[in-house]
């Protein structure tokens, strides 16, 4: 054998190698739905969030207090009714809730970058989501007080793109975080407790008959749910407006809603935004990074990437 041969032999062995040790990584790291990863479980515990964390399992929804600075909340609640000024957008179903005026597309604005980054969206996000959990959509909502019609959301799951029945692990974790806080009179999302065990869209009969309750969230804090569960818009009866942050983040191989590509693109601001959002917008996937020669240039990501995805 020429010592090129033997050179190129133990070259491929060592690859061989490698692989079986990755699978059986792989095999040996994956989480059951609903587990808490040994990385993430101190996180939860100083975060105090076992008790958001039971409630997500069990009745599908939570709510967490505490989570955002009342300053950063005000400089939101701007920045939200000014891009709604803006662009002047109200939803008109169908993917937009009927009424409401609207603004998506948020991340990469310091104040929204700031605000998805807290440390209590990211553990809340990683638990439910997965570790390399990408940003899905990031927008604002403004619910005015409403004159007997329903404006909103009507009961769905934010999994309605996924086939039915919805995977066990969850896809799609959504948070909504009103920058005043909200009561059950000023608008609070409702949710069906122990919806998402169905794992499927409400029929009709179901919507017609279900029984809801309120996420009433106290200012500074955010309602969070699982792409199972069933939630709607809830009714604001009294003046004023509710102006919520929706912000989603899905499970690291599902198709995000919004496109944040031109920020993985933008060194810069990269260099210049939170740590976090590198992860958010997905700069250490190895989704797309094939050359036409079926090269894969950063082959740390495909590792990283397979890791990230059982956690
Ligand atoms: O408007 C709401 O309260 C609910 C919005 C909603 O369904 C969502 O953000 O997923
Ligand atoms: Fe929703």
């Amino acid at each position: 054998m020429s010592r090129i041969g033997s050179e190129k032999r133990a070259e491929m062995t060592e690859e061989i190698s490698e692989d079986v040790n990755l699978m059986a990584e792989l095999s040996a790291r994956s989480l059951a739905p609903g587990e808490v990863s040994d990385s993430l479980r101190p996180r939860i515990e100083e975060l105090g969030l076992w008790r958001n964390v039971e409630e997500l399992r069990e009745q599908g929804a939570t709510v967490v207090t505490d989570a955002v600075p009342l300053d950063l909340l005000d400089e939101l609640r701007t920045l939200i009714h000014e891009k709604i000024e803006t662009h002047q957008v109200v939803g008109a179903g169908a993917g937009h809730a009927a009424g409401v005026a609207e603004c998506a597309m948020l991340l990469g604005n310091s104040v929204v970058d700031r605000v998805v980054t807290l440390p209590k969206l990211l553990a809340m996000w990683e638990f439910s989501a997965g570790k390399g959990m990408r940003a899905g959509t990031m927008a604002g909502t403004v619910l005015q007080q409403s004159e007997g019609e329903f404006i909103g959301v009507p009961l769905h799951a934010d999994h309605a793109w996924l086939p039915q029945p919805f995977p066990e692990h969850n896809c799609v974790a959504t948070i909504c975080l009103p920058c005043e806080g909200m009561t059950e009179e000023e608008g609070a999302t409702r949710f069906i407790p122990g919806s998402h065990l169905h794992r499927r869209l409400p029929s009709p009969a179901e919507t017609a008959e279900a029984k809801s309750i309120p996420l009433v969230v106290p200012k500074g804090g955010f309602a969070m749910w699982t792409g199972s569960t069933w939630h709607a818009t809830g009714v604001r009866t009294v003046p004023g407006v509710r102006t919520l942050l929706h912000a989603s983040c899905q499970r690291l191989y599902t198709q995000p809603v919004e496109d944040y590509t031109h920020l993985l693109r933008d060194e810069a601001y990269l260099a210049a935004a939170p740590e976090e959002i590198r992860g958010l917008v997905g700069a250490d996937l190895f989704f797309g990074t094939k050359s036409s020669e079926g090269l894969v240039p950063d082959p740390e990501k495909v590792v990283k990437s397979l890791l990230m995805a059982q956690q």
